[in-house]
């Protein structure tokens, strides 16, 4: 009795802790926190977004992929090559250690809306389900910010520091 009983309660409070307005998408151990999207400037065909994926679990997880109904779901990275910053896609996957968690913000990994059907407009909200290899899929709203937010001049230029040769 105890025991069904205690599942009961979890139950309930796993319904109840669906996101209504929060800024926080889950889905078993993957927690994702505050995701926005840039807005986009008329006819781009690419749009970036952005978040922080924390894994709460004891095992590793990896964001595989992810699906939209306005664009197609990339996983991308920017990386500083002989000072030049450049993207590419991530293949097989994003991993997110356990107990850990890893950020998805300008500059580095991000995930990549390409093929865009239409601009993503300031103000916007727009849905995307991204996919884990153990969590599974996680229903994602993100809030759309300005082409100018959150730390656009904080991309490294350069890297030239070391110079090392071999
Ligand atoms: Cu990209």
């Amino acid at each position: 009795m105890r025991h069904s009983s205690l599942f009961a309660l979890a139950l309930a409070f796993t319904l109840s802790a669906a996101p209504a307005l929060a800024q926080e998408f889950k889905a078993g151990d993957i927690v994702i926190e505050k995701p926005w999207a840039r807005a986009t400037p008329k006819g781009a065909e690419v749009g970036g977004a952005y978040m922080t994926i924390e894994n709460k679990g004891a095992a590793p997880d990896r964001l595989t992929g992810g699906t939209s109904d306005f664009a197609t779901v990339e996983i991308h990275e920017m990386k500083s090559e002989n000072g030049v910053m450049e993207m590419r896609e991530v293949t097989g996957g994003l991993d997110i250690p356990a107990h850990g968690s890893v950020a998805l913000a300008p500059g580095g990994y991000h995930i990549m809306f390409t093929h865009l059907a239409h601009p993503l407009a300031k103000g916007d909200t727009i849905k995307a389900t991204l996919t884990f290899e153990h969590a599974g899929p996680v229903e994602v709203e993100f809030n759309v910010l300005g082409v100018g937010a959150a730390g656009t001049g904080g991309a490294m230029k350069g890297g030239a520091m070391g110079g090392m040769k071999m």
